[in-house]
């Protein structure tokens, strides 16, 4: 594996010798006297009420399906998840590492399994989330309250502030992407396949589950599970945990939310060094994501992971973070 070694302090990120835009943007400043009144999007307030609902429906299932429905639905949860945290998040968002197209491919699949919105559009939203980080401008702005983060942001119309500032962001190296930009014109069709169709199939074909049993616990519950790890991390992870890396964000160390997203908990590291490919200071502990692009490293598959050096992860500890972490 090659991995290369990232100076934190005012370190620009890039992509191959561009910088990334993802980093916090001090100079903004949001703007004075009334908020815009909330506009609730009832569509969407009906359809995640009744996907929960399903998804409550769908533990009573659980006790009678196979063992290898289980199986299934938790290999579909790790895959979905990969697609997310591999793929959107430290891939495309961040650029942390560079992936060969196989694997791209692989992880745009895994992506459509989780029918979190296109990867262009999360990444975008995600960078933007980074960039005005607890502002206006922040997609899912975590002073609005748990719920707002969670899952609030998805049920009302966009601050005016993140169209406007999403749309000054550095997106080239998303649109320069093929595969970035084939899932985003497939998108529809490849969501329905991989979330729904796939999931539900091949239970039913390869050991005699129900159509019904297989659809609600690997397509809907499973699906509802990773929704919600994913948004932990935007609700959670800004509100509770330790700020041992830098203790003036919101952003928190939170190792139960690391566990549910596989390794996307840590995030007072992630927000204060994003792009760290391991987006935490402890490599394969409790970060199957980053066990997964390690592996993927070594069968040649991704390369140029970046990691900052230990020595700059302790002077930035000393020199802003809570003091939680007292070794080292
Ligand atoms: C979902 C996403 O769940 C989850 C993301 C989570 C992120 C987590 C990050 C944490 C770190 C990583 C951890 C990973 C852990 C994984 C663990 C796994 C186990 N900039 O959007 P519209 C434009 S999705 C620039 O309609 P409204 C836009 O292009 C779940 N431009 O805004 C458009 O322009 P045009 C399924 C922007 O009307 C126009 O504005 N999906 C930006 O305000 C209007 O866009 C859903 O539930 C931007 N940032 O509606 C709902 N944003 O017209 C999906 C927008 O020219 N979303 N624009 O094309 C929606 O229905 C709507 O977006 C809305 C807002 C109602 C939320
Ligand atoms: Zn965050
Ligand atoms: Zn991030």
């Amino acid at each position: 594996m090659s991995s290369a070694s990232v100076e934190p302090a005012n370190s620009p990120e890039f992509v191959d010798d561009r910088p990334v835009d993802d980093s916090f943007d001090t100079t903004y400043k949001e703007k004075q006297g009334a908020k815009p009144a909330m506009k609730l999007v009832w569509r969407n307030i009906i359809l995640m009420g009744a996907l929960h609902l399903a998804a409550i429906y769908s533990f009573v299932l659980v006790p009678f399906a196979k063992p290898l429905t289980w199986l299934w639905a938790a290999f579909c949860f790790l895959l979905s998840a990969l697609g997310v945290t591999a793929g959107a998040h430290r891939l495309w968002s961040h650029r942390s590492y560079t992936a060969t197209t196989p694997l791209r491919v692989f992880l745009a699949i895994a992506n459509s399994m989780a029918f979190q919105n296109h990867i262009y559009e999360w990444a975008r939203d995600h960078r933007v989330h980074h960039k005005f980080s607890e502002t206006d401008a922040d997609p899912h702005n975590a002073t609005r309250g748990f719920f707002f983060s969670h899952v609030g942001w998805l049920m009302v119309r966009k601050h005016p502030d993140v169209i406007e500032k999403g749309s000054k962001l550095d997106l080239s190296d998303l649109k320069a992407d093929p595969v970035v930009m084939l899932q985003k014109k497939y998108y529809k069709p490849s969501v329905v396949l991989m979330c729904f169709f796939i999931p539900t199939v091949v239970p039913w074909y390869f050991w005699g589950e129900s159509l019904w049993n297989a659809y609600f616990i690997t397509a809907i519950l499973r699906y509802t599970l990773v929704l919600n790890a994913t948004w932990l991390v935007n609700s959670a992870a800004h509100m509770f945990g330790n700020r041992p890396y830098d203790r003036w964000i919101n952003p928190r160390e939170n190792r139960f939310v690391a566990f549910g997203a596989i390794g996307e908990g840590f995030h007072n590291y992630h927000h204060t060094f994003p792009y760290d490919y391991s987006t935490s200071e402890y490599g394969w502990r409790g970060n199957i994501t980053t066990c997964f692009i390690d592996a993927v490293c070594w069968l040649g598959l991704a390369s140029n992971c970046k990691r900052v050096s230990k020595e700059a992860i302790l002077a930035r500890r000393r020199r802003t973070g809570d003091g939680s972490i007292r070794s080292g």
